[in-house]
């Protein structure tokens, strides 16, 4: 491996090993009325005091391009409400095998020709199994770091022992959402509980691997489940550095296929109160663009998002097109970050 770097973020972005600048509070004990009153703000001063916040930490301001990849399609056992690619519901995705490692790393390469400084790899699974497959996962994780990208994973439940793996491998983060608050979780997924979660987000940090944890709004669940999220996140010891926020695709043959598609405004409220609730975090604006014209993506990103992800697919639904997208960013002038790691 001539790969070597280690994993601090290598953008030189905001992290949490440096301390906030003056003025900018990081607090791991929120109350709910506090994120309330927050959320509730007028929805500009909300916007302003958020992107304060914003750029007092992040000042080059510029947005994180992802690139997102189902390496292991459909056919998961598990009974998430919103997931197309859940066994039991009949939603079109068909159940394929684990990609081949280099078909994988071939798709790695060209989204980082496209611009990509961060590959996310997802598959359906409720949890790791040890075995081949795992190994080939490893495999993945090596070739896109030897890319010069970030390697993110989303597997569901890890073991102690393959988070260790998975950060040997070069693993820079690992996806694990909490998706909803504690309160609403059981209307959502019975198949495995909220401890769950956070007893797979301990082993990734324990490891030593950034966490990617955030949430879905638009599951029909109340304002204070979405502030009682975000305080989740940010009650946790250490933020997550990195922070999802997705609304809901809704996708027929699952349960939630009657979801109202999410507002504008309730997203913009969840965005900028988690940039303000964890101020050193990315905040991505992460499922849902497609169903969001430019102008409610711009005030997304002006409520602090600083990533998207880009290209055609997210898993399995759709994303606006790469063209679209480009366009969007350069007419706005927003400048997308850069990739600072040589191969
Ligand atoms: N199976 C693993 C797990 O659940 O942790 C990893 C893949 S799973 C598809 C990754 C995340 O995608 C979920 O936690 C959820 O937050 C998000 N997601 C799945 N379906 C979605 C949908 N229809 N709309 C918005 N977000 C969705
Ligand atoms: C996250 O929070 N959102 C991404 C990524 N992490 C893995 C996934 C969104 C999936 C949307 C539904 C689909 O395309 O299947
Ligand atoms: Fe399976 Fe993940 Fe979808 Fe839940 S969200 S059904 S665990 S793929």
């Amino acid at each position: 491996m001539s790969d070597t770097a280690s994993s601090e973020s290598f953008h030189g972005h905001a992290h949490h090993a440096s301390p906030p600048p003056a003025g900018v509070e990081v607090r791991h004990d929120w109350a709910l009325a506090e994120v309330r009153a927050l959320y509730g703000m007028p929805l500009l001063d909300l916007v302003h005091r958020a992107q304060t916040v914003h750029r007092a930490v992040f000042q080059d301001n510029k947005v994180q391009l992802c690139s997102l990849l189902s390496i292991k399609t459909g056919g998961c056992s598990e009974d998430c409400a919103y997931c197309p690619q859940a066994a039991r519901y009949k939603t079109g995705v068909k159940a394929e095998k684990l990609m081949a490692v280099a078909d994988v790393l071939s798709a790695a390469s060209k989204a980082r020709s496209a611009g990509a400084t961060r590959f996310c790899m997802g598959a359906a699974w409720r949890e790791v199994k040890d075995g081949p497959q795992f190994d080939s996962v490893l495999e993945m994780v090596r070739g896109v770091r030897a890319l010069g990208m970030e390697a993110c994973a989303t597997l569901g439940m890890l073991t102690e022992g393959q988070a260790k793996r998975l950060k040997e491998a070069g693993l820079d983060a690992y996806n694990h959402n909490l998706d909803t608050s504690p309160e609403h979780y059981g209307d959502i997924i019975s198949t495995r509980l909220y401890e769950d979660r956070l007893r797979t987000l301990d082993r990734v940090r324990g490891a030593g691997i950034s966490v990617c944890c955030g949430g879905i709004i638009g599951l029909g669940e109340s304002v204070d489940d979405r502030c009682n999220l975000l305080r989740t996140l940010a009650n946790q010891d250490h933020h997550p550095e990195s922070v999802p926020i997705n609304a809901l695709v809704a996708v027929e043959g699952t349960p939630l296929e009657d979801q109202p598609r999410v507002e504008t405004v309730d997203m913009v409220r969840t965005i900028a109160t988690a940039r303000i609730l964890m101020p050193q975090s990315m905040v991505r604006l992460s499922a849902g663009r497609q169903q969001m014209n430019e102008e409610a993506q711009l005030l997304c990103m002006m409520a602090g998002a600083n990533s998207l992800f880009f290209g055609e697919k997210l898993l399995t639904t759709g994303n606006p097109e790469y063209t679209q997208d480009m366009a969007l960013l350069e007419k706005a002038g927003i400048r997308p970050l850069e990739p600072r790691r040589e191969r």
